[in-house]
């Protein structure tokens, strides 16, 4: 489906597709129908400064970002007792329950900065489908059913590095846009008759831009397919989320612990322990590191 556009450039959808944070049964039917949702108004102004300072301090240690850059960190949650303080916050955590339920894990965490002049982030999904070529912790993390819960701390919006999604991309028999064909492993999509590459273009047909405020959630599923624009304002991009995926068992395939994963799950507060008691972390000791970005 086209969105269409409102004569301010909000895109506009048939369906309701912003919500409050008590909608629980809409958050949830909507996410399940189209594979996304926002949620306005999780977190409050205190708190998103908070996690502002707090992935500045993790992601950039000395401070520097070259223009252009963007910077990563997929341990965060283990770093950042800021990030871990969300695991605490109703609202917040009320998003992923109303999907999953109290049987759910936390799967992963991740910050971002995003620096002035970064380019579009091409089209993809985050799933990894097991012909995927990409290999590692990453990989088997992405496999199963998740849901990312982000925070885009500076606000979203197309001139400055703002997300992008294809609302109902989430299904695993989605066809692709059309005109297009999907790339190895469905991992993104390319115009027919171009470089079976990654697509860049962000005005492919069913894209809808997003808009949110610094404490808003932007809630989407393991397979829906999303771009970000390229960053044209003027100050850093900075965002953080956490995923988790239902059940409450160890991951398959999962490595050992590292000790700051074994630590961080040790800091928890007992409220929180049924959510992480079977969090993978990454254990990048062992193995080598992926360069995002
Ligand atoms: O930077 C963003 O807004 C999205 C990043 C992303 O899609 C990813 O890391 O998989
Ligand atoms: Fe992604």
């Amino acid at each position: 489906m086209t969105p269409s556009r409102s004569a301010d450039s909000v895109p506009t959808l048939p369906y309701k597709h912003r919500f409050s944070t008590t909608e629980l049964d809409e958050i949830r039917d909507c996410y399940y129908a189209h594979g996304f949702a926002i949620i306005e108004r999780v977190i409050p102004g205190p708190m998103v400064e908070k996690l502002k300072r707090s992935i500045h301090e993790v992601v950039l240690p000395g401070g520097k970002i070259e223009p252009g850059a963007t910077k990563f960190c997929t341990d965060f949650v283990e770093r950042s007792p800021a990030c871990a303080e969300l695991l605490l916050c109703p609202p917040y955590m009320d998003i992923s329950r109303c999907l999953f339920g109290d049987e759910m894990s936390l799967n992963r965490s991740a910050a971002i900065v995003k620096n002035v002049g970064a380019p579009v982030g091409a089209w993809h999904t985050d799933w990894c489908a097991p012909d995927s070529a990409d290999a590692g912790r990453d990989a088997v993390l992405n496999r199963g059913v998740f849901a990312s819960v982000w925070l885009y701390l500076s606000g979203t919006h197309p001139s400055r590095g703002g997300l992008a999604i294809i609302p109902d991309s989430h299904t695993k028999d989605w066809v692709g846009p059309p005109g297009f064909e999907f790339t190895r492993a469905r991992k993104s999509f390319y115009r027919k008759g171009t470089e079976p590459v990654a697509c860049q273009e962000m005005d492919v047909p069913g894209v809808l831009p997003l808009f949110t405020e610094p404490g808003d959630v932007i809630l989407f599923a393991d397979h829906t397919y999303h771009g970000v624009f390229p960053h044209n304002g003027d100050q850093l991009r900075y965002s953080c989320g956490l995923a988790f995926r239902p059940g409450r068992a160890p991951l398959p395939d999962a490595w050992p612990l590292s000790e700051s994963a074994q630590r961080f799950i040790a800091s928890c507060p007992p409220e929180v322990q049924r959510w992480v008691e079977f969090y993978p972390g990454l254990n990048t000791t062992d193995a080598p590191r992926k360069e995002r970005g």
